[in-house]
């Protein structure tokens, strides 16, 4: 990342043409570039009020201005709302490279945003997310932690252990006059951290399903119904139907939106003996995708008189009995219909229930996290033991701050610039 005195300037919106795109500036020059465009630029602009401006490009929009202390990045800024066209914004940003603004590098907005204090490490990944959410749940998630839910609850993590850590020096410095500690009050207190860690690595599942979508594989026999089962959920003909068994040779996804949860769909080859080689390798694939998947649908029409497939090493699986439109359900499993619609609901809310993801879903852990969560506590298993074994203060106090170092990744209190530039260099220019 580039110095943090200049002046820096990119489009905020996506690149190409639109009703409408942002040009945001932000640097201490920003009013002073928007003074040069449009000479009526006030001496002590409001923050966060709109102004009608016309441009010496030829363009007109909306400006923007924010003091110090406010708006994205924290930093006396403004944004340009123009006309969404190439050359609208490219000679904005050519008019504003001309008066000294250099170009933002990917992620410098909200790097800024960081280290002016408008939001800790956990609220900028949120950002990243907001920005990537395809489904209402991922875009809920991400507005929980974008409020500071994840923040919330490593800065408590934080404060406790901070706060226990100063007893615990105040000791190894005075103990004469404070007296000593009490083990069990102290241990009594790591546990309830390791505790509250072990609830942030519960939500991991959870966020893993959000980020990569639930991964649903169809299996079944040759004409079970799973190409147009597919198409009913996805509702498109994504997969070719046919009556001709051995139609789909290899697998192919389609990701879906269940009701806000991402799932993806995965459609198979039929799993039956065949001499055709290319239809031999997509029945060891299915094998293969359906082992990796979440969960698998296995497929059997009702009325068949053949027992349904086994499946080697499956994940969870769902017996799914196809074509209830032709003849009644006989036997168990969930009955649909790929032809009327019958059951599909059932089978939406029965994937959403294996999918693990509660309807009341709090803020998850990115994978980022994990293991950084997993050394604190860790950190915190030996300050307990150096506990219980009568070790010194000194090992305790160690310990302790090893936890603590280890949070502060999460939130950015105690990052060092490799781990800054691993995780803005994965923002998209203009964020
Ligand atoms: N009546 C009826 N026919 C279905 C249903 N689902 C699939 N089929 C038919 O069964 C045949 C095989 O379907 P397909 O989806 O290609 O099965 P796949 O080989 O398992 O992918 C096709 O002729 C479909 O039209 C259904 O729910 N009702
Ligand atoms: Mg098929």
């Amino acid at each position: 990342m580039g110095p943090l005195h200049d002046t820096i300037v990119a489009p905020i919106t996506a690149y190409g043409r639109g009703a409408v795109a942002i040009v945001r500036v932000s640097g201490p020059d920003a009013f002073e570039v928007a003074r040069r465009l449009c000479p009526d630029f006030p001496e002590a602009p409001e923050s966060g009020r709109a102004r009608h401006v016309r441009l010496e490009n030829g363009d007109d929009g909306l400006l923007l201005a924010f003091a110090e202390g406010s708006g994205y990045t924290g930093e006396r800024s403004v944004e340009f709302q123009v006309h969404g066209s190439t050359a609208s914004v490219q000679t904005l940003l050519d008019a504003c490279l001309r008066l000294g603004c250099r170009l933002a590098e990917p992620g410098e907005f909200t790097f800024r945003a960081f280290l002016n204090g408008r939001m800790d490490l956990t609220q900028a990944e949120a950002v990243r997310a907001l920005a990537e959410a395809q489904t209402a749940l991922q875009l809920r998630e991400a507005g929980l932690r974008r409020d500071g839910a994840l923040r919330l609850r490593v800065a408590g993590l934080r404060r406790s252990l901070l706060e226990l850590l100063a007893e615990v020096e105040a000791r190894i410095d005075f103990s004469e006059e404070i007296g000593d500690l009490e083990p069990q009050a102290v241990a009594g207190r790591i546990r309830e951290v390791r505790s509250a860690i072990a609830d942030l690595q519960a939500t991991a599942a959870s966020g893993r399903v959000l980020r990569r979508g639930f991964r649903v594989a169809l299996v079944g026999a040759s004409n079970a119904g799973k190409s147009s089962l597919l198409n009913a959920l996805a509702g498109r003909d994504r997969a070719i139907v046919t009556d001709v068994p051995g139609t789909t040779r290899d697998f192919i996804e389609e990701p879906i939106d269940l009701g806000g949860l991402p799932v993806v769909l995965i459609d198979t080859a039929g799993l039956r003996q065949t001499d055709d080689p290319v239809e031999r390798e997509g029945v060891r694939r299915t094998l293969e995708v359906a082992a990796a998947a979440d969960l698998a649908l296995v497929l059997h029409p009702c009325g068949c008189p053949e027992p349904p497939p086994e499946l080697g090493h499956p994940p969870s699986r769902l017996l799914v009995r196809t074509k209830a439109d032709l003849a009644p359900p006989d036997g168990p499993g969930l009955a649909v219909s790929a032809a009327t619609g019958e059951g599909l609901d059932e089978l939406r809310a029965a994937i959403r229930r294996e999918s693990g993801v509660p309807d009341s879903l709090g803020p998850t852990i990115e994978p980022r996290h994990a293991p950084l969560l997993e050394a604190a506590d860790s950190a915190l298993g030996l300050a307990e033991r150096a506990l219980a074994d009568g070790l010194t203060t000194d090992l305790l106090a160690t310990a302790l701050q090893s936890a603590l170092r280890e949070l502060g990744r999460i939130d950015g209190s105690e990052a060092d610039a490799d781990l800054l530039d691993a995780i803005f260099s994965t923002f998209c220019i203009g964020k």
